[in-house]
């Protein structure tokens, strides 16, 4: 990254549900961070013009969306529901991928990857994509400045009624994530949201509406690498975490808080009772706090890094924590007293999410080794085993 810029993100996302929150990026009057750094891919051009739709009705000036931040691939026409195809898709057309990459953003210092966990096709290529981003590209496909880019991936946990395939391939997904198959790493960062957890309106599925949630999420977290008084960056988000070995993270949000009423402790605390997973905050063992306030409440000294910092510590104690993370203040336009406060928790125990899924991981499992699920054909039961045992080796590390 160079000295004296802000972090140029990227959004590459892959599937529907991940096409449909990354195109509410275009719905908005300003990106920064992100600009026009957009990438929307399906194996499905239905579902892609959809998509393509979406864009250019949010977006006034006519760019040749569907030649630019859209791409169809793989030749299978969907991926129905199995992550198998997903991946074998992207395996096909992984230099077309990388070509648009190239053209489209131009360059770019992280990526963030969006994809829901219950389908077949962004669930199958995003943690395929990030692997190939980081250790599979040959001299002459890679660029210079993809070496260092960093990637954060955004993961949709399927609502908890979904049918069992959704939470194979969620419990799959999350392994492959984390960790290729031989036990590296594979994501920097992975972020998680469950659909249930944002939206607990029964079997309505209020997508706008937990898109919307995500959105303000990444907004605050990539706001505090642009305008941050302190001086914190992704680099830092992601360097402890990974040295670690717990790399999983999950936003807890309050937004709109009035800052003339509102200790920052009691935000703090509202932000803590929202994180977008089932957890427990007491297990985190990483969290970075970003506080966003008027710029006019900055600059009149009505709130300062040093009383952030002293909230994070005072706000630890209240838990029982004593852990790693840097807090940052970030400026937001405007006058007022609005703020906003996003806790990044990681590192925390993964049960709780996970107790949703592993009966129905284990049930489809079942049906595979009797050959009876067709969403899981073409899996070896040898690399299902080893994304078992992957993330198992991470959850036993991780939660001790
Ligand atoms: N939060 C959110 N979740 C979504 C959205 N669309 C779908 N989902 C969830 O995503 C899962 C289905 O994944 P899709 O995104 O439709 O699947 P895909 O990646 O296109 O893969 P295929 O199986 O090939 O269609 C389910 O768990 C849905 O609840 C969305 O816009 N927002
Ligand atoms: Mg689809």
């Amino acid at each position: 990254m160079s000295q004296g810029q802000f972090t140029r993100w990227a959004v590459i996302a892959s599937g529907e549900g991940g096409g449909r929150i990354a195109s509410q990026f275009f719905s908005r009057a300003e990106n920064p961070g992100i600009e026009d750094r957009i990438l929307v891919m399906n194996t499905n051009r239905n579902d892609i013009r959809n998509t393509v739709d979406r864009i250019d009705a949010a977006i006034t000036e006519d760019a040749d969306i569907e030649s630019t931040h859209a791409l169809e691939f793989g030749d299978l026409a969907g991926a129905g529901n199995s992550y198998h195809n997903g991946r074998k898709a992207a395996e096909q057309d992984l230099d077309r991928i990388i070509n648009r990459v190239k053209r489209v953003f131009g360059t770019a210092d992280a990526f963030l990857h969006v994809a829901t966990l219950g389908g077949g096709t962004g669930n199958g290529s995003i943690p395929y994509v990030i692997d190939q981003f980081k250790n599979g590209l040959s001299v002459g496909e890679s660029e210079p400045w993809m070496d260092s880019v960093i990637h954060v991936a955004m993961a949709v946990w399927p609502f908890y009624w979904e049918p069992d395939q959704r939470h194979f391939n969620a419990v799959c997904g999350l392994s492959r994530l984390l960790k290729v198959l031989d036990g590296g790493q594979n994501a920097d960062m992975v972020i998680l949201a469950a659909n249930s957890q944002l939206d607990d309106g029964g079997s309505r599925q209020n997508y706008d509406g937990v898109n919307e949630m995500i959105i303000e999420a990444i907004d605050l977290m990539i706001g505090a690498g642009r305008e941050t008084h302190g001086v914190i960056d992704i680099e830092d988000y992601v360097t402890i975490p990974s040295r670690y070995g717990s790399y999983h993270f999950t936003p807890a949000v309050a937004t709109g808080m009035d800052g003339n009423i509102y200790e920052l402790e009691y935000m703090f605390d509202k932000a803590a009772e929202n994180p977008f997973v089932p957890m427990d905050v007491a297990t985190s063992q990483i969290v970075f706090p970003v506080v966003r306030a008027p710029e006019s409440m900055i600059e009149n000294g009505e709130i300062t890094e040093p009383e952030v910092y002293r909230t994070f510590n005072e706000w630890q104690n209240k838990h029982d924590l004593s852990i790693a993370g840097q807090a940052s203040l970030t400026p937001k336009r405007g006058r007022g007293s609005d703020v906003d406060v996003l806790l990044l928790l990681g590192g925390f125990d993964l049960t709780p999410l996970l107790d949703h899924s592993m009966d129905q991981h284990q049930q489809v499992t079942e049906n595979l080794a009797r050959g009876a699920a067709p969403g899981g054909e073409g899996l070896s039961d040898r690399e299902l085993q080893q994304v078992m045992e992957n993330l198992e080796e991470y959850r036993d590390h991780n939660e001790g």
